[in-house]
Parts: structure tokens; sequence; C-alpha cells
């Protein structure tokens, strides 16, 4: 796939606010501050579509981009950011539920993690959900321009261990900084694409 055109069609904090359910999804979640923004970015090679920034917590709203007119990345707000306050973390595990309850367009959640920690109890958590709703199997450790290639194998099995991945299930390092993984990570999509 050759992304040719990436607009940002909807910010919804409610189901009201979705652009219509008639295209295929993938959705990107992680903890905030893990590179979820920063992936989309790399991957539709641009620098600043999704905004990107040091202070944790930037992305509150569900943010669908639109992909060559034929299918959506979904950026969903980060969680595990300890500035925001309670009312606010409830809201966003009623924000994310309502998302993957249900939307039909919906092929697969691509969970983030950071390739140099433990996934975090919020990120297994997650990871429990999304096998819930039948979108997990697909894992991109990011960051990995921040370890040497010997810790790589080492971290990988650490991530794959924590979040009980099975064997068929993905890991894919990312930098979206040094652009490695861009090429394993876009076949993946491909094939999600074409599977239906
Ligand atoms: N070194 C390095 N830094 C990265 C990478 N990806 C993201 N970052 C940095 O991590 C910080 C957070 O990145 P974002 O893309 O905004 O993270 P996010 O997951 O969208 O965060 P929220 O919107 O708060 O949920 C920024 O300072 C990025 O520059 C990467 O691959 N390598
Ligand atoms: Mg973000």
């Amino acid at each position: 796939m050759i992304i040719k055109k990436a607009d940002l069609v909807a910010v919804a904090v409610k189901k009201s606010q979705y652009p219509e359910d008639n295209k295929k999804e993938i959705a990107f979640a992680g903890r905030s501050n893990v590179g979820k923004s920063s992936l989309l970015n790399l991957l539709v090679n641009r620098k600043n579509l999704a905004r990107v920034s040091g202070s944790p917590g930037k992305t509150r709203t569900i943010n669908f981009y639109e992909i060559n007119d034929e299918f959506r990345i979904v950026d969903l707000p980060g969680y595990g950011y300890a500035k925001v306050s309670k009312s606010v973390t409830e809201g966003w595990g009623d924000m994310i539920e309502a998302y993957l309850a249900g939307r039909h367009g919906l092929l697969k959640v691509v969970q983030l993690v950071d390739i140099r920690h433990t996934p975090s109890a919020q990120d297994v958590q997650m990871y429990e959900w999304l096998k819930h709703y039948g979108f997990d199997g697909i894992v991109v450790a990011t960051k990995a321009d921040k370890i040497s290639r010997n810790e790589m194998t080492k971290c990988v099995s650490d991530i794959r261990k924590t979040l009980g991945l099975a064997p068929e299930d993905k890991v894919i390092p990312i930098s979206s900084l040094k652009r490695t993984g861009y090429d394993k990570l876009m076949e993946e999509l491909d094939r999600l694409l074409e599977e239906v």
C-alpha cells in the first residue's frame, strides 16, 4: 500500500461524533506518551498530521484519519496518565469501550507498548479487553531506537510473556524516529485490509 492521502475526518468523544460506520478501521491503543500519534505520522509520512507532545495526555479524543479515501486509522486517547483527574480517567474507559463495542468497520486494534518497559497492569488490562472483543494479535513495541539490538530479543519476549501473547501473535519493534519497522507494520496492515 502506498499512502497518498490522509485526512483527519472526525474528532469524537461520543458515538454521535463518529464518522459513518461504512469503512474499515484500524485503531491504535496504548498508554499516554507511548508514541501512538508519532506512529500515525510515520505511516502517513507527515510530520504533524497528528499532534505529538513531550507531555503525556495530548490526545484526549478519538481521532479518525481517513487514508486514501479507503480506510481509517483511529488514534485512541492514551491511558495511564496520572495527572488527569479521576473523572477524566473514568470517562476514558467509557469512551474507549463505546468505540470497541459494536463498531462494524473495526478490523483490529494495534496495541502499543514501550519496548523498554515491562507492560504495565493497565497495558495488560487493555490487552485483555482487546482479546475480549476479538481485536488482539498485533502489538507494536515503540521507541526501538532507545535500546540496542542485543536487548531487543529480551524486551520482546518480556512483552510477549507479560501480555500473554500466543505464538502466532505479532510483536513489531518500531522506531518512529529512525523509521525502523515501518515495512513490517505496513505488511501487516495490508494483510488485514485484504483479509475481509
Ligand atoms: N526516541 C523516540 N521517541 C519517540 C518515538 N515515538 C514517539 N516518541 C516521543 O514520545 C513522545 C510521545 O509521543 P506521542 O506520539 O505524542 O505519544 P502518544 O501515544 O500519542 O501520547 P498521547 O497523545 O498522550 O496518548 C514524544 O516526545 C515523541 O517524540 C520513537 O520511536 N523514538
Ligand atoms: Mg497522541
